[in-house]
């Protein structure tokens, strides 16, 4: 894992975008972000059994797998959001980029790699793509019934109660 402020400049999503002021740990969790690293699943089934997520799935975002709907599936997910649930990725294989607004409102890229294990807090915006390798295999953990509905990010969510709970304890 690598975390830095994306340098917002134009290009592919996909480019590192790096502006070269790196971003801690300690910074990812003032924003509730959590990152772990597990080099096997027992870690991962400890964490889940901690957490209470009792569902899991596995997905893999690539062309080969996806086909023709590769480019607007990584178009969709990178447009910014939030979830009324936590956001759990444990990655099996490949990178993946999630970029999560700070306090400033500035993205703040996270680079993932196997074994990198990521949780993002309800209600924190994010968006997530796939790195110039084209190519992530991640298990998703939930609670209960997957439910993975993205708000995109609006005013009218302003009023949203997880979103505001998130502001109230990570952003004041
Ligand atoms: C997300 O939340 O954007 C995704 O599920 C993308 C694939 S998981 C690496
Ligand atoms: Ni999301």
């Amino acid at each position: 894992m690598r975390a830095y402020l994306y340098d917002n400049l134009e290009g592919d999503q996909r480019l590192p975008h790096d502006s070269g002021v790196a971003v801690d740990t300690d910074a990812l969790k003032d924003l509730g972000v959590l990152y772990y690293r597990f080099s096997d699943i027992e870690g991962v089934d400890k964490l889940a059994a901690e957490r209470g997520y009792k569902n899991r799935d596995e997905i893999t975002v690539s062309p080969e797998k996806m086909g023709a709907a590769y480019e607007d599936k990584v178009k969709m997910f990178f447009a910014e959001h939030l979830h009324e649930d936590e956001e759990i990725r444990y990655i099996r294989d490949g990178y993946g980029y999630f970029d999560v607004r700070n306090k400033g409102d500035q993205w703040v890229r996270i680079h993932l790699e196997k074994d990198d294990l990521l949780i993002l807090p309800a209600g924190i915006y994010h968006r997530f793509t796939t790195d110039e390798t084209n190519y992530i295999h991640a298990m998703r953990l939930f609670k209960d019934e997957p439910k993975w509905t993205p708000l995109n990010r609006s005013e009218d969510l302003n009023g949203n109660q997880h979103r505001q709970a998130y502001v109230s304890q990570f952003l004041k």
